[in-house]
């Protein structure tokens, strides 16, 4: 049984490579195993320029993340703008990484995930986990390139950070009213001027961040004697300053994978996180039993299903074995499985934006972290296109939110610090 099986094997390898040499031979067209009654196969098709230049392998071509077209989004002038030049979801870099409080490096985020994205594409951007294939469905998907931020002065870079949202948001989506942005950074205080520019198309986001750290942090959790409003605007306290200005839902925002020592001798960090909106999930929740699916029906409950939500994914939630390419590495912490998990459950909400932020390049090693970045913003892309398009309803509902605000919070909160910078520099100097 064992050898007519063997021989029967044999005889099939060899007829199967001779009809292949056949195919080859009359049609190079076609893969050399393909029968000559193929589907398609005409011996007298010319192949076109596509045939024979478009396919590539991974590695190569210039790289745009996921090979994605690019283009260069803040030039479109959207009073000019054709609707060839529209999408709805884009990835946006930010390279920038002076307002860290320890290593720097992540102004090489976006240039390394981009790079870590290239075994990603359309032909083979299937989902298997989402069933669909977010490159190929109803979303036009480009990389925006970088946002040109300076690294010589942190106000005149949250200016340009601030406005380049605003005008990135401004623009009209191709099926969606606006379009998402997937931002790769940089470090987290970019978070800040996009949740500014979110603002006000949607009104109040509610946030889920995932990090190893509050980021809450009021700025004299930095103790120094030295300090001037643009010091204040850090990684570790952009969420602090979006409460102050009432960017973000004034509850229900929440944190998973914390793992962070506190300051001083309690829970003072707690207390004030809790007084910027946020409930906590801390790392070790996952190994609590039936941990992971907790943690998961808890992110369920607290998140809003009918309002906008912003995903930010600091890469220091990961473990450092996941991720030692980041600037503030904390032990103990998320899998690269248990995240896309945990993202995967979220399927449903309203996500309106997203990013990967503190993926720092030159701490990283043979391109572990800049590889979990790509797939963590391919699964972040591909609960943005499962939404579906954002419909002018949805953002009309929402920004009743504006109404109940009081103060004119359209003021940005750059022009703020910018003019409360002014002054005190003014009154040191000259009082
Ligand atoms: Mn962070």
């Amino acid at each position: 049984m064992k050898f007519s099986l063997s021989l029967l094997l044999l005889c099939f390898t060899i007829s199967a490579a001779h009809s292949s040499y056949e195919s080859l031979q009359q049609n190079p067209n076609y893969h050399a195993y393909k029968e000559q009654s193929s589907e398609g196969f005409s011996i007298n098709s010319k192949p076109s320029l596509e045939d024979l230049w478009g396919p590539f392998w991974a590695y190569q071509g210039i790289q745009s993340f996921a090979h994605l077209p690019f283009q260069n989004c803040l030039m479109i002038d959207k009073d000019s703008s054709n609707d060839s030049e529209l999408f709805d979801i884009a990835i946006i870099g930010v390279p920038f990484d002076t307002a860290t409080s320890f290593r720097s490096g992540t102004r090489f985020g976006p240039q390394g995930i981009r790079s870590a994205s290239m075994r990603q594409d359309k032909w083979r951007g299937f989902n298997f986990r989402a069933g669909i294939n977010p490159f190929d469905n109803w979303a036009n998907i480009l990389d925006c390139g970088d946002i040109p931020v300076t690294p010589m002065d942190n106000t005149l870079a949250l200016k340009q950070m601030q406005l380049a949202y605003k005008q990135l948001l401004s623009l009209p989506g191709n099926t969606s009213v606006v379009p998402r942005y997937m931002s790769l950074g940089g470090d987290h205080s970019i978070l800040l001027p996009i949740l500014q520019g979110l603002y006000e198309v949607y009104g109040e986001i509610t946030v889920i961040h995932f990090d190893s750290h509050l980021d809450t942090w009021a700025p004299d959790k930095y103790p120094s004697f030295w300090s001037s409003n643009t010091s204040e605007f850090t990684h570790g306290s952009m969420l602090w300053l979006a409460h102050k200005y009432g960017l973000m839902a004034q509850e229900n925002n929440l944190h998973v994978g914390l793992r962070t020592r506190l300051s001083d001798d309690g829970w003072e960090d707690y207390e004030e996180d809790n007084a910027v909106g946020f409930k906590r999930i801390v790392a070790d929740a996952l190994l609590d039993e039936d941990g992971l699916s907790k943690v998961v029906d808890q992110i369920l409950k607290t998140l809003p299903k009918d309002k906008p939500v912003y995903i930010s994914v600091d890469i220091d939630v990961l473990d450092p074995s996941a991720a030692p390419g980041t600037g503030t590495m904390e032990v103990g912490g998320l899998t690269n499985r248990e995240l896309i998990h945990i993202l995967r459950k979220m399927k449903g909400l309203n996500i309106v934006g997203a990013d990967v932020v503190e993926v720092s390049p030159p701490y990283d090693t043979a391109e572990i972290t800049t590889t979990a970045a790509a797939q963590i913003a391919y699964e972040l892309m591909t609960l943005m296109v499962e939404n579906g398009p954002i419909t002018e309803e949805f953002i009309n509902k929402n920004k009743k939110v504006l109404a109940h605000s009081g103060e004119d919070l359209r003021l940005t909160a750059l022009d703020r610090i910018i003019d409360e910078e002014r002054k005190y520099q003014i009154n040191r100097l000259f009082n």
